[in-house]
């Protein structure tokens, strides 16, 4: 009798430790996939928000001929754009709500000024590229 009581708790505790292994990999299997692809994207990518007549980023550092996705988040009632022009870099006019993307390669160094180019917006809405080797 004491034999098999402590047989069911070998089993029962060998279950809870395989449970969480179990479910860690079924867990880490299925998200490692997406979560790789994320990741690499991630890394590259750089998220710029408008909100209330501001861009939430005003520094972004990038590296000369690293390949970026910036993304232009619209969160205002009104259009917004980012243009850097002495860069290059334009990412259109993006309406209420939506978001813009563009691949974007930074092909000189230095401080590049982004401002919105609705008239008017640059006044707060502006900010700073820092490009390095
Ligand atoms: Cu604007």
């Amino acid at each position: 009798m004491k034999r098999a009581r402590r047989s069911l708790l070998v089993v029962a505790a060998l279950m809870l430790l395989a449970l969480p292994v179990l479910a860690a990999c079924g867990g880490g299997g299925g998200g490692g996939n997406e979560g790789n692809g994320g990741d690499q994207a991630a890394g590259n990518k750089i998220t710029v928000t408008a909100q209330n007549m501001s861009f939430d980023q005003t520094e972004i550092n990038l590296k000369k001929g690293q390949t970026y996705t910036i993304e232009l988040v619209n969160n205002d009632s009104v259009q917004h754009d980012l243009v850097a022009e002495q860069l290059g870099l334009e990412i259109g006019l993006t309406d209420p709500g939506k978001s813009t993307s563009i691949e974007f390669t930074p092909q000189q160094t230095g401080d590049f000024e982004f401002i919105c180019t609705v008239p008017g917006h640059s006044a707060t809405m502006k900010g700073t590229i820092h490009v390095t080797e």
